[in-house]
């Protein structure tokens, strides 16, 4: 995907590695070594490591503006860019001459490493695919910026209290964060509520003015993200503030309390980050969060676009703006305001500049994660706004009636939902706004023009494509297995660190005797690591010889953890009734976040952890069976939990996942799938081979059948002897103490409603699994099948995702840096 050639190593040596090291912490924290701490050390090392990335980052600025070339703006409301530093380090190419020379002052880099708290700014996939998206847009040399909120509080960090989840704030930024600097001098005002009011220009055309009632600043925060031996890019997060301090007329008057209340009242719009899955619909601090970042970030990319002598007509050939799903969506009638109101542009020249910059990515199609704001609510924040969409609405609906269209397509498809209280649908806010819409998957991006966007998939056919999501594989494979990675790059050469598809040169090494032990070899350590991990953050002792299964992602009843916890009592049933014999010793571990009101997500957690509980003190089972909820999963933990797992758990209900990247990230480590044909499963088991991926339950097509000829789960329970036992044990008292209750909302669920057929898929999911056990008793053969995974997920980088995206969506070349320069 490279057209520049490699810049190099930075060539830095061990010796001035320390003297930077030295210095920084001299100059730039005060400290000598004898009385710094753990953190002086690490900011330190950030600052010294920092210093090289902007040398990267000012020459890729310099070299983009002197080709005036075209760039990409990602809008995204959450990044979870992870760790910094690590990722850093093996991007200079400067790991080992830093923990060489770190060593010599007698500092453990891993101690430092360990030491940085990485910023939560997103709920999960979304999120963390915003950051591998970055990464591989550096790498590449796209010309672009990450724009988004700088959260003060991030996602919760998630703590247990009696085997229930509990949130404890994110204080990510206590301690400083050395890797961004303040722009003071890029900065922004942003108006809310008010009123608009409809004149004319002196030349008799219209002109309509906003009188908000309130204002904010934004302040560009910027981080540099650094590609690997490559360029950099920043990523841009607004900060919100008061535009003036004080309110000096109160604070005259002694009243400090009120002068500090607009203050704090302005810069609440960045406090915290939203966890998903919740109603979000009310939330009019959600609504001015979207609208403050994206205001922001639009006034910038104007300004850049003039700074360079260009013509306003002209954004769309030198800009495109990439909507990482709904949450910017109301960057069209912003864009449009900005246009026609400020800039004094014709409403269809306007119209033809937005429709051709914005380009939007979908990333769910659960119906109660599709955006919807309330008339009322965005008309009241944001009126000028209200009236452009109705405007945009307005000459939409023409069109369609100029079509033919009938009122009831026509209602569908309206960007008002008319159905109950007014409302803006804002998937359809950004499919009118954009000239390309994707979907995240393969199987995604059919069932959006089929189901959730299917009128305007008719439409506009060639508006609608897919681009399968990828990950970061430095970050999640060179970063943080770097045994695995080291015994690869021993065999085909480093080549895959920027050409993923080189994998392919370790299938002939499958046969080899010889690379299978010293495979399987690295994944022990990893598991060992990984339970030493495990019994200091939870107490639970796991004996590393076991299948480590694993089940990693938010907490979700799609996501199906509570099929995994069936599972888990089938086993221990077996185990109590002497019928164990097909039951190779196993180590189920969890992780994820519940969203705090999301009843059924937090009863699951407590399901687990009773389970938990009760396999880990039962002694008939203790060398067989165990269970860990480790909590608070964020990208840290996950880049322990991926390249230490032996199965991936991806058994979401088919059509529920858009695309999922874990599963990506697990396979890239050497882990088999057990999966249902959801999201990027069926693309990684096209890859993978059929023989190499455990396959089970229904697919999207039988699912929609199921459902559509009444779905019965008591039926099945009924039929279904062991699953008898396992759903009544749920409400045995024998998981807690005697208490019924407890687990009986979701025993109640599962067999009256079951949304997610847990009960349908069961028995293929136990005989899956069983399956499963016995291969792992042939390590031969299971390490053959983790080469193989590995060899195969050539595919799944990051950087395909970001060249088809530049490619297909954004059609912009990547920019050859020098460096020495
Ligand atoms: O595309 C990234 C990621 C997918 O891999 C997951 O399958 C999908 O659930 C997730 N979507 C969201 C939805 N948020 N909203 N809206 O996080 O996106």
């Amino acid at each position: 995907y490279f057209s520049h050639e490699s810049l190099g190593g930075i060539e830095l040596s061990k010796e001035e590695i320390k003297t930077a090291f030295l210095e920084k912490l001299f100059y730039g924290i005060g400290r000598i070594p004898s009385v710094a701490t753990t953190n002086d050390f690490y900011t330190a090392l950030a600052l010294t490591v920092r210093d090289q990335v902007f040398k990267r980052y000012v020459r890729s600025l310099e070299e983009y503006a002197e080709l005036d070339s075209r760039g990409i703006a990602y809008l995204s409301a959450e990044y979870l860019p992870g760790p910094h530093l690590g990722n850093n380090l093996l991007n200079l190419e400067i790991t080992e001459e830093t923990r060489e020379a770190l060593a010599e002052l007698d500092i453990d880099l891993e101690a430092l490493l360990e030491q940085e708290v990485e910023p939560g700014l997103g709920n999960g996939g979304l999120g963390r695919l915003a950051s591998c998206y970055l990464d591989s847009m550096a790498t590449l040399g796209i010309p672009s910026i990450g724009y988004g909120i700088r959260y003060e509080f991030g996602i919760f960090n998630q703590t247990l209290k009696e085997g229930w989840q509990a949130e404890v704030t994110d204080k990510w930024l206590h301690y400083g964060n050395p890797w961004e600097v303040v722009r003071p001098e890029i900065a922004f005002e942003v108006r809310f509520g008010g009123r608009t009011e409809h004149g004319k220009n002196e030349d008799g055309t219209l002109k309509v003015t906003w009188t908000p009632d309130s204002e904010v600043k934004g302040t560009a925060y910027d981080t540099p993200i650094l590609g690997y031996n490559s360029n950099g890019i920043v990523m841009r997060l607004w900060k919100a503030e008061a535009i003036d301090s004080f309110d000096f007329s109160a604070y005259n008057m002694g009243d400090y309390y009120r002068a500090v209340e607009k203050k704090m009242r302005s810069e609440n719009i960045t406090k915290v980050l939203y966890p998903n899955d919740e109603n979000l619909s009310g939330k009019e601090l959600r609504l001015k969060q979207q609208y403050f970042f994206v205001c922001c970030s639009l006034q910038d990319i104007i300004r850049l676009h003039l700074m360079q002598g260009r013509k306003l007509n002209t954004l769309s050939e030198k800009f495109s703006i990439q909507l990482n799903d709904t949450h910017p969506s109301i960057a069209v009638p912003e864009l449009m305001r900005l246009l026609v109101d400020e800039h004094d542009m014709e409403w269809e020249e306007a119209w033809h500049v937005t429709r051709h910059t914005f380009a939007y990515t979908n990333h769910t199609l659960l119906p109660e994660a599709l955006e919807k704001w309330s008339v009322h609510l965005l008309g009241r924040l944001l009126p000028r706004h209200m009236e452009i969409i109705y405007e945009i609405n307005r000459r939409f609906l023409n069109e369609l009636r100029e079509k033919h269209y009938t009122g009831e397509q026509i209602a569908r498809m309206s960007i008002i939902d008319e159905r109950g209280e007014q409302s803006v649908r804002m998937a359809h806010l950004a499919t009118v706004g954009s000239f390309k819409v994707n979907g995240v998957s393969r199987l995604h991006s059919r069932l959006l023009k089929s189901q959730v966007l299917n009128d305007f998939a008719d439409l506009w056919p060639s508006q609608f494509t897919n681009i399968t999501n990828g990950v970061a594989h430095r970050r999640f494979l060179a970063v943080s297995n770097p045994g695995l990675a080291e015994l690869i790059s021993e065999k085909i050469g480093k080549q895959w660190l920027t050409d993923l598809p080189q994998l392919k040169g370790l299938e002939k090494y499958a046969d080899d005797v010889d690379f299978r032990e010293r495979w399987m070899q690295v994944k022990l350590q990893n598991k060992i690591g990984l339970a030493r991990h495990i019994k200091e953050r939870t107490g639970v002792e796991l004996d590393p010889s076991m299948l480590f299964d694993v089940h990693v992602k938010r907490i979700h009843e799609y996501k199906r953890q509570h099929l995994k916890v069936l599972h888990i009592l089938s086993l221990y049933l077996r185990l109590k009734n002497g019928k164990g014999e097909g039951i190779s010793p196993t180590a189920f571990i969890f992780g994820g976040k519940a969203a705090p009101g999301y009843f059924m997500a937090k009863r699951i957690i407590k399901l687990i952890t009773s389970v938990a509980e009760l396999v880990n003190n039962d002694k008939e089972v203790q060398d067989r069976l165990k269970v860990v909820f480790l909590p608070n999963f964020s990208v840290k933990q996950a880049q322990r939990v991926y390249p230490a797992a032996d199965l991936s758990e991806q058994i979401s209900m088919a059509g529920k996942e858009a695309s999922g990247t874990g599963n990506m990230k697990f396979a890239l480590n050497g882990a088999l799938t057990i999966g249902t044909l959801d999201g990027a499963n069926v693309e990684i088991r096209e890859e993978v081979g059929e023989e190499n991926f455990f396959l089970f339950g229904l697919n999207t097509e039988e699912v929609q059948t199921k459902k559509a000829s009444g779905y019965h789960p008591y039926r099945i329970y009924d039929r279904n002897e062991e699953l008898q036992e396992v759903i009544d044990f749920l409400i045995s008292g024998e998981l807690e103490n005697g208490n019924t209750e407890i687990f009986r909302p979701v025993h109640d669920n599962l067999l009256q409603q079951d949304p997610y057929l847990l009960l349908e898929d069961y028995q293929s999911y136990i005989e899956k699994m069983e399956e499963i056990h016995e291969v792992w008793r042939s390590p031969v053969k299971w390490a053959k099948m983790s080469i193989l995974n590995v060899a195969r997920m050539g595919k799944f980088s990051s950087d395909r995702s970001i060249h088809e995206y530049a490619e297909e969506i954004w059609k912009v070349e990547p920019v050859k840096v020098q460096l020495s320069k």
